[in-house]
């Protein structure tokens, strides 16, 4: 439970995830990327030059601010069945947004991909497809978007996506 004293103790933030790397105590899910690509020798994930590393910041940034703001409502009202979200009219409000937001993922994949950022996989892909996994796993209606659906795919194909990318689903 993240409310007890030796989970506070880890991360007094009171969230998860949190990584234990031999005592290295890394909070903040996109934190944990940037730090597991660092500290595992993986700058093909996210490079250092700074127009490539901007071009994928953003979107991990943009994914821990705006799009995460917008699936809050539907996704803890429809799927944690949180009580602190029960208004309907709320509900649909955030699926709109949560909608409009992958919309835009989708015109982004529309104009190169086959990934996010170009031809190569990247972190930004690995924290957008699961923003994208958990549209899915959310019943809200969702606009048929042909970009978005071919990347979820080819994420899926990945060893890691199968074997992670559930979003602690079945
Ligand atoms: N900004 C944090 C947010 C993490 C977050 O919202 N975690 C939720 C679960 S998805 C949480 O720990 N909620 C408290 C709980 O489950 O007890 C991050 O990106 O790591």
């Amino acid at each position: 439970m993240t409310s007890d004293p030796a989970f506070r103790a880890l991360n007094p933030f009171g969230m998860i995830p949190v990584v234990d790397d031999n005592g290295i105590i890394v909070r903040e899910s996109n934190t944990i990327v940037r730090y597991l690509i660092d500290s595992r020798g993986r700058g093909d994930l996210l490079p250092r030059e700074p127009a490539p590393r901007a071009d994928i910041e953003a979107w991990m940034d943009w994914q821990a601010s705006d799009f995460n703001n917008t699936w809050r409502g539907a996704f803890l009202g429809l799927v944690r069945k949180n009580p602190d979200h029960p208004d309907p009219k709320a509900i649909e409000k955030s699926a709109t947004a949560f909608n409009a937001a992958v919309g835009l993922i989708d015109a982004a994949l529309g104009k190169g991909g086959p990934f996010l950022c170009g031809t190569s996989f990247t972190a930004a892909d690995i924290v957008i497809r699961l923003s994208i996994h958990r549209s899915r796993s959310t019943p809200i209606d969702r606009p048929d978007l042909r970009n978005v659906a071919r990347y979820y795919d080819l994420l899926c194909e990945r060893p890691g996506f199968q074997k992670y990318g559930r979003d602690g689903g079945p």
